[in-house]
């Protein structure tokens, strides 16, 4: 049987991706690789390093492991992109094009590629913005994300690659920290409370971002890879929704657990880039095509995030 490459593998999604993937198959069936040193929870299964610059070491681990589906989740996230726009431009397409040159030329089964909200722009409409809504992004890392999504539609156009893709929401989980993204301050904010830090907000209080708990993004994205071809009628990239809130929308939910959590608000250069993105997603498409249901809401996210990275920090002691 044909196995997985996961690339990124150390990021937030893909350790969590990984770990899936590994119950549902097996571990040896899943190759997690990464620029970055393997992380302790990837122990499990294989791992290669690789930089998905080298295109030369892409198509060494695909022949070496017999891989026939890719998720190709390295790439710069929009906060750091912004920092550093050539190479954010240079990782995130030309990472994305290697993978789908490899997919062309070795004929492998399926691809994944992550989207983002960050394909939209001011323009688009802020509440519950189609999955048709004008794409005129305003950020370098919203600017690569459509640019991939015309490349993945091209691919499979033209050349049969069979490739999927999803516009994430903010992303939201306690196994791991996500890295250089304006919707991070989900995470972090947990992190603090349970800390009892107050936690000093990069966003506004009333800025309102579409998120998604991690165990409904790794839920989406396997459904979408394993949905028949037939049913995916769009191979750019579906909204997908679950969840939306504002900085103190999420501070109520924590302090309704937690007595005492204290947060402040000193937005920074990320909320020009949260300005730019919808407030909330409508997903109609993706709902239709392959059945996709969130189950978190807000509450019992914050249960669930509250439970378990206690439980984590107390075996960290
Ligand atoms: C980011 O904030 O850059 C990402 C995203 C919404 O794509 N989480």
């Amino acid at each position: 049987m044909n196995k997985i490459l996961i690339t990124g593998a150390c990021g937030q999604l893909g350790s969590e991706l990984t770990e899936e993937l590994r119950k549902r198959h097996g571990n040896d069936y899943v190759i997690a690789s990464d620029i970055s040193e393997p992380k302790s929870s990837l122990s499990t299964g294989p791992f290669e390093h690789l930089d998905v610059l080298d295109r030369d070491r892409i198509e060494e681990i695909v022949d070496k492991h017999n891989i026939g589906t890719v998720y190709h989740l390295a790439a710069l996230l929009s906060a750091t992109a912004e920092k550093n726009i050539h190479f954010a431009w240079k990782l995130n397409m030309d990472g994305l094009l290697n993978i789908l040159n490899t997919a062309r030329e070795k004929s492998l089964e399926r691809v994944f590629w992550p989207s983002s909200i960050a394909v939209f722009g001011p323009d688009a409409q802020k509440v519950k913005t189609p999955q048709t809504a004008a794409c005129n992004p305003t950020t370098v890392y919203g600017i690569s994300k459509l640019a991939g999504e015309q490349w993945c539609a091209y691919y499979h156009n033209k050349f049969g690659v069979d490739v999927r893709s999803l516009r994430y929401p903010g992303l939201i989980g306690y196994k791991s920290m996500p890295g250089g993204g304006t919707t991070d301050y989900a995470v972090d904010i947990y992190h603090k409370a349970l800390e009892g830090e107050p936690f000093h907000c990069f966003l506004e209080k009333e800025s309102a971002l579409p998120m998604m708990y991690m165990a409904d993004a790794v839920k989406a994205t396997i459904d979408l890879m394993e949905a028949p071809s037939e049913n995916i009628t769009i191979r750019t990239s579906y909204n997908v929704s679950a969840i939306s809130f504002s900085p103190e929308e999420i501070a109520a939910a924590i302090s309704g657990q937690l007595e005492g959590f204290e947060i402040t608000y000193t937005p920074d250069h990320r909320q020009a880039i949260a300005d730019s993105w919808p407030d909330s997603i409508d997903d109609t498409p993706a709902r239709t095509d392959w059945g996709w249901e969130p189950s978190f809401d807000l509450e019992s996210m914050t249960d669930d995030m509250l439970k378990n990275l206690s439980a984590m920090l107390k075996e960290d002691e």
